[in-house]
């Protein structure tokens, strides 16, 4: 049978259909989707939580001139569909496909780009300000999730759209959920709005308003009341200057729609308060909605997610969870901090383990770095186990209440160096040039598993900040050695020597190796017969190693996951100008532009970065070793 689906181009399609066949084309958008992730993987349960808001939005606001912002982008698979890429989401966050979050290239549709969270009331907001200047009748939207508006971001926003009286919504889905069940304050103060009497009789209030479909100040003005009256003395929300409607069920179209349509036509910020199930409509996924929040590839949608029958390799995430949970009983000042990812850094066990000294602190990055300053100033050890890209949002933290003061604190930076499907927004590209420039901060690159869980027990033992850097997924596969031994502290290993002489034709090459790029590097020096080090240390940088191999050969390399300017290949050449030593020097690692979505080993190829491209560039800048070569491969 023909799908009503197929039939949407774009949303003044979906504008066309009555009521009814806006419930047939949820369903079948539903279905969309979850076939569509069964075959891409990506995100899940935000997205089928998200299909009726998304249909009533574009149905009720004119997009793209009214500007719909969604927060993170996460939950925009079903906006996307109906938004003319159905036909391309086969290639969802595949290399060349579509991304995995709103891209303003992408659509005239994505008025915002997004994947951190939290932006959207500030986007949608300047956006508002910006229509008003310009004389432009337009509405602009902001979608933010509970798990998002507990950022401070958020409530910066909040507090600025009061004041400025803009003619702005914002739409907070709520679904009681974040990755991880949602923390802190603003989730218990939304579970009582949501609660007992006052959530029903909300309902009902809305319902037989609705009906009579008097003016939606009426509504308002009763929906106050029963808050005053029986819960609160009115929301937090009105407290910022807007104007709270709500909760409102976020799955039937039926108070969505008409709800939507009066808070279009009311002047001022606006906050209509929507509650959803993530999941909604799969019932594994509202079961478990934290194991569906994304898949990592294919699956049967009869079956759901299945874990591989073996044993994926450990990857550098658990191997960070053991060593945490070993050194929390090792040490008892150890207190592990998470802004809203204990799954995603591997943090489960140790918040089992130790629930006292486990801290989620929401999606609040700042929060985090500044919350690990004041602990360490009592003598504490904190671990705040964040992602390389998300420490971004948290950088004069980072420099005003750590660096400066000289506090201990570790920083587990998971996701280093380039990430895949989630592409450019969440790649962990900078952390070694925006690290290395802060006095008193130090930097470690693990190559390897072990070196990973030794690293980060030579950062613990430290008297000042020190970040340790490595990537997603699994290593080499290298023993984990159960002992922690600290590591010589700034001093890198030479892994392989060149047994090439000076006689021989061609370059001595060295190459130093920056974390896990080494084994590449090796492999590329297999066939060059180069020398390679481990360098181990991004900051403090082995000046005596990278001195002593640049005398003793004709050039060097540099090998980094991060990016080139400002990288641990700049701290060579910083290194080898102090020394005065002249020697050709080719610094390899990300280049000057975002990297985008897709497949992290080819990313990794067209960046030059496996062992081919490592060779392969080693040769363009330093001519062809054909006698090597054929020594290396004994050919
Ligand atoms: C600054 C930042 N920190 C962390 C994340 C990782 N992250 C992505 S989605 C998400 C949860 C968002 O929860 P919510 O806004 O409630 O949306 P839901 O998935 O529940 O629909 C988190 C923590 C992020 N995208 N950006």
């Amino acid at each position: 049978m023909a799908k009503l689906l197929d039939t949407i181009h774009t949303p003044a399609d979906v504008r066309r259909l009555s009521r009814l066949e806006l419930k047939v084309l949820a369903t079948e958008l539903r279905e969309f989707v979850v076939q569509t992730v069964s075959q891409t993987g990506g995100h899940f349960s935000s997205n089928l939580g998200t299909v009726e808001l998304t249909i009533a939005l574009h149905y009720v606001f004119n997009t793209p001139h009214d500007r719909l912002v969604w927060d993170v982008g996460h939950q925009t698979y079903p906006h996307k569909t109906i938004t003319g890429r159905k036909a391309r989401m086969h290639t969802l966050r595949q290399l060349g496909g579509i991304s995995g979050f709103p891209r303003r290239e992408e659509s005239e549709y994505d008025t915002f780009g997004t994947a951190h969270s939290s932006t959207s009331i500030s986007a949608a907001l300047g956006m508002a300000v910006a229509a008003r200047m310009k004389g432009e009748s337009r509405k602009c939207v902001a979608v933010i999730g509970d798990g998002a508006m507990s950022a401070g971001m958020a409530f910066e926003a909040l507090n600025n759209a009061g004041v400025s009286q803009a003619d702005m919504l914002v739409v907070l889905n709520d679904n009681d959920m974040s990755i991880s069940p949602p923390v802190g304050a603003l989730n218990r103060y939304l579970a009582r709005l949501m609660s007992g009497k006052f959530y029903a009789a909300a309902r009902d209030t809305a319902k037989t308003v609705l009906k009579n479909a008097p003016p939606l100040f009426e509504l308002a003005r009763r929906l106050e009341e029963h808050a005053k009256g029986m819960v609160v003395p009115g929301t937090i929300f009105e407290e910022f200057g807007f104007n709270y409607v709500g909760p409102i069920d976020g799955h039937d179209l039926d108070s969505l729609i008409p709800t939507l349509e009066n808070l279009r036509d009311l002047k001022g910020p606006q906050f209509l308060h929507v509650v959803t199930k993530k999941g909604y409509g799969y019932k594994l996924a509202e079961a478990d909605p934290v194991g569906y929040h994304a898949a990592s590839g294919k699956f049967d949608p009869s079956i759901g997610f299945v874990k591989p029958a073996t044993p994926p390799k450990i990857t550098f995430t658990q191997v960070f969870g053991q060593w945490l949970c070993d050194m929390a009983e090792k040490d008892e000042r150890l207190v592990g901090i998470t802004p809203a990812m204990r799954e995603g850094s591997g943090m489960v066990e140790f918040e089992k383990r130790f629930p006292k000294r486990y801290h989620d602190v929401g999606i609040a990055e700042q929060h985090a770095v500044t919350f690990a300053a004041g602990l360490a100033c009592e003598g504490m050890k904190p671990v705040v186990a964040i992602y390389s890209t998300f420490l971004q949002r948290a950088y004069d933290q980072l420099v005003h209440d750590v660096a400066i003061q000289n506090l201990p604190v570790v920083f587990a930076l998971d996701r280093a160096g380039l990430v895949g499907a989630d592409g450019a927004t969440h790649a962990g590209s900078f952390d070694i040039a925006y690290l290395r420039c802060l006095p008193n901060v130090s930097v470690l690159t693990p190559a390897d598993e072990n070196e990973c869980r030794q690293a980060l027990y030579t950062a613990f033992m430290q008297d000042h900040p020190v970040a340790v850097r490595y990537p997603r997924g699994a290593g080499v596969g290298v023993q984990i050695q159960a002992e922690m031994t600290e590591m010589p502290f700034g001093i890198g290993e030479i892994r392989r020597e060149s047994t090439r002489t000076p006689a021989q034709p061609g370059k001595r090459i060295a190459i130093l190796a920056f974390g896990t790029l080494l084994y590449p590097a090796l492999a590329a020096a297999e066939r060059l017969d180069a020398t390679v080090a481990n360098m181990r240390f991004a900051k403090p940088l082995d000046v005596a190693l990278v001195t002593d191999l640049a005398r003793r050969h004709d050039a060097i390399v540099t090998v980094e996951e991060g990016t080139v300017m400002g990288g641990a290949g700049s701290a060579v050449l910083e290194a080898l100008a102090e020394a005065r030593i002249e020697v050709p020097v080719l610094v390899l690692g990300l280049p000057d532009a975002f990297v985008e979505h897709g497949d992290p080993a080819k990313l990794l190829a067209l960046c030059g970065l496996d062992a081919a491209g490592i060779e392969q560039q080693i040769q363009r800048r330093f001519g062809a070793m054909p006698a090597l070569l054929r020594t290396a491969v004994g050919q």
